[in-house]
């Protein structure tokens, strides 16, 4: 059984990263036998809670105001309505719900009193309960916590080397800084990040590599290819290799062992065997549902579809987070 490290040095990282990619797959499958039934996927749901309007600048999304990417905007949604969503994502077999919502940052507000109102709503159906809202202080952590939140999403999306190139409102110490509250309030950490957005091969494994060597390993790791978006400034990037995806996904699975992988954005533009080779690979999550936050996702029939043909099922529900 490979250890769990979270001192890994870059050359390391590097020396799996550029195997030969057969060889990578191969290593990849193995770690993941180890810890994981390599047959068993998280499916979660995502929700866009408040829909674009945000004043950061991340060069790869359609929510900015910065970007004219002719979005419908939509303002915090009532906790009615996201309760009656995630009943639905339950009975479509999700065991996670993950609400997403376009700010820079919470506010202590009454938009955040409806967002602890959804945490717990949702807790009590049973899911586990995943939020991505921005930067967030330790204070704000504790109160979610409270409130049933079992994840905190909040991605470093890329190398702190290329990370002035895509975002100018904020610094990679920020991201961080989010990160150190999500875990002082014991929330499980989900982080991860974007690939096709010009970044190098160092940029890939930097970012790896920082990820591995945060104090924990995040419990989860969503890799997403870009999905390049009209109106931004990354709306005529390539679509991402999948020898690309496939090395950030074993090369993520080696290091961080007992971190569900997820394959998340992208993978509408994937067959189901190249998705198979990234199950293979060591990914073990998905986002299933029609729609990710804003864009097409692969449908319901497609996914059940290539669940049957994989042999894959999805993870059994998980008990309500204790508050
Ligand atoms: N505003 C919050 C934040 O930035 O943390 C939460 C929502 S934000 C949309 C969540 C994540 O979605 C980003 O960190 C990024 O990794 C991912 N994302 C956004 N647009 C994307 C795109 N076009 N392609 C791939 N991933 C994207
Ligand atoms: C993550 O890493 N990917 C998800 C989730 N975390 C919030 C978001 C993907 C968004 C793709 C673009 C969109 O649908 O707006
Ligand atoms: Fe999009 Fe989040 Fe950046 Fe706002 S902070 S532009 S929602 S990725």
């Amino acid at each position: 059984m490979s250890v769990i490290r979270t001192d890994w040095r870059k050359q390391e990282i590097e020396q799996i990263y550029y195997k030969p990619i057969l060889d990578l797959i191969f290593e990849g499958a193995t770690v993941h036998r180890q810890y994981h039934n390599p047959n068993e996927i998280q499916v979660c749901t995502l929700l866009s809670v408040k829909t674009g309007g945000c004043p950061e600048d991340c060069a790869y999304c359609p929510q900015s105001v910065k970007y004219q990417t002719g979005l419908d905007v939509h303002k915090l949604m009532n906790p009615q309505e996201v309760i009656e969503t995630a009943k639905q994502a339950k009975a479509n077999g999700s065991t996670r719900f993950c609400m997403g919502a376009a700010w820079r940052e919470v506010r202590d507000n009454k938009d955040f009193d409806k967002i602890l109102e959804m945490i717990q709503g949702v807790n009590e159906l049973g899911l586990e309960v995943c939020c991505t809202l921005g930067m967030i202080t330790e204070e704000q952590a504790l109160k979610m916590k409270k409130a049933g939140l079992h994840a905190y999403n909040h991605n470093l999306d890329t190398s702190r080397e290329y990370y002035d190139d895509i975002i100018s409102t904020r610094t990679y110490e920020d991201r961080l800084k989010t990160l150190q509250n999500v875990a002082k309030a014991n929330i499980s950490i989900c982080c991860g990040g974007i690939i096709g957005m010009g970044e190098t091969h160092e940029d890939r494994i930097s970012l790896l590599h920082t990820l591995a060597t945060l104090p924990k390993h995040p419990e989860s790791v969503p890799i997403n290819a870009l999905v390049p978006i009209e109106g931004t400034p990354l709306e005529n990037q390539k679509r991402v290799e999948i020898w690309d995806m496939l090395r950030m996904i074993a090369t993520a699975r080696i290091l961080m062992p007992l971190a569900k992988v997820r394959l998340s954005a992208g993978r509408v533009n994937m067959s189901m065997e190249e998705q198979a080779l990234c199950f293979l690979a060591g990914a073990n999550s998905i986002f299933a549902g029609d729609k990710l936050l804003t864009t097409p996702n692969n449908t319901t029939d497609f996914d059940q579809f290539m669940f049957k043909t994989l042999g894959l099922f999805a993870q059994k529900p998980m008990v309500k987070t204790e508050i």
